[in-house]
């Protein structure tokens, strides 16, 4: 029995759209920060029992909605050459209602386990690559700090890894606006925005430029370049789905309305950055000294959202059974 936790991350230069959907590739490669908030904790056991089964948060999943878990764990068993079938329990502690994609630590959390379970040694290439297959963003989970998924173009080199970031320690405000389940999926709002927005070709090649731009503000330690390119990977990305037919429209005006809030507190000195994922919640890069400062301000100015603050986080990692 092996157990692993990880988190959250948020992606700076964003993933939008696959290369290959069987595997996961993107269509370019993306960077995120991994939180310290919110951690999905997993355990993987071998089982006697005829096929896999996955718990989550106390509910049993049918088969159908364990096939991603599944996927994972047929690839592990290749890789171990063991045949068993596995109990899966995972527990959630994203608050429902904070509307953060919990795929990407669920997916760390269980290539982790999984591979110890099955008695893989796996380095954090192999991880990464492993909890790329489950969901694309899961591979930057594997790692803390900040994280840069390399597109590559093929299984064996598609996957993420840390990066050092030589500036100051970085906050992040996560602004909930609503805790609505969103109406499409990120899986298929991809595929529509590949398959009928015009400006899909734009943001592939901007967000490839972006990335190389915003790899080299990390290695400076240049937080106003990371931060402006953040926004502009954001809204380019949220550009290439309003061109969708028909449009994939995540931000509402309660999203908009935080984005004018962060120009404004940047306006007044406050150093601060606004992203947003398949969803109308809105993450605000900061300095980790300011953190405290941005969510105040921005509840202030945006009072009809929940506040919460976070920094950077560790990756996913093993741990140990409490003794009975
Ligand atoms: C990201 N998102 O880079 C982007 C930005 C949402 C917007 O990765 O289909 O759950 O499992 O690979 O990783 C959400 O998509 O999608 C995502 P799949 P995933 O964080």
């Amino acid at each position: 029995m092996s157990t692993a936790t990880a988190h959250p991350n948020i992606a700076l230069a964003k993933y939008w759209g696959k290369r290959d959907e069987r595997l996961i590739l993107p269509a370019t490669g993306s960077l995120s920060m991994t939180l310290d908030v919110f951690p999905t904790t997993t355990t993987v056991s071998l089982t006697d029992a005829d096929e896999d089964s996955v718990v989550l948060d106390g509910e049993t999943l049918t088969s159908d909605e364990a096939a991603r878990v599944t996927t994972v764990l047929d690839l592990v068993r290749e890789a171990s050459g063991r045949r068993e079938y596995a109990a899966v329990s995972s527990t959630n502690t994203v608050p429902t209602a904070a509307g953060l994609a919990s795929s990407a630590a669920a997916f760390a959390a269980l290539a982790t386990a999984a591979a110890d379970a099955y008695g893989l040694s796996a380095d954090g290439a192999l991880l990464s690559r492993l909890a790329r297959r489950g969901s694309g963003s899961a591979c930057r989970s594997i790692f803390g700090g900040l994280v840069r998924w390399n597109a590559g173009d093929s299984d064996d080199t598609s996957f993420a890894e840390p990066l050092a970031w030589a500036g100051p320690d970085l906050g992040m405000v996560v602004a909930v606006v609503s805790s609505a389940r969103k109406s499409v999926s990120s899986r298929e709002a991809m595929r529509r925005t590949i398959a009928t927005s015009p400006y899909f070709p734009a943001w592939v090649e901007s967000n490839a430029a972006l990335l190389e731009q915003m790899s080299i503000a990390v290695d400076a330690g240049d937080f106003t370049l990371l931060g402006e390119l953040t926004e502009q990977s954001a809204l380019r990305m949220h550009a290439s789905m309003f061109g969708a037919v028909p449009p994939v429209r995540y931000l509402t005006a309660a999203s908009i309305a935080l984005f004018d809030a962060v120009g404004e507190l940047r306006a007044s000195g406050l150093e601060c950055y606004a992203t947003a994922d398949a969803g109308p919640n809105v993450k605000v890069l900061c300095r980790a000294d300011d953190a405290q400062a941005v969510s105040n301000r921005l509840a202030e100015i945006v009072p009809n959202a929940e506040y919460r603050v976070a920094h950077t986080g560790t990756g996913a990692r093993l741990v140990e059974e409490e003794a009975e």
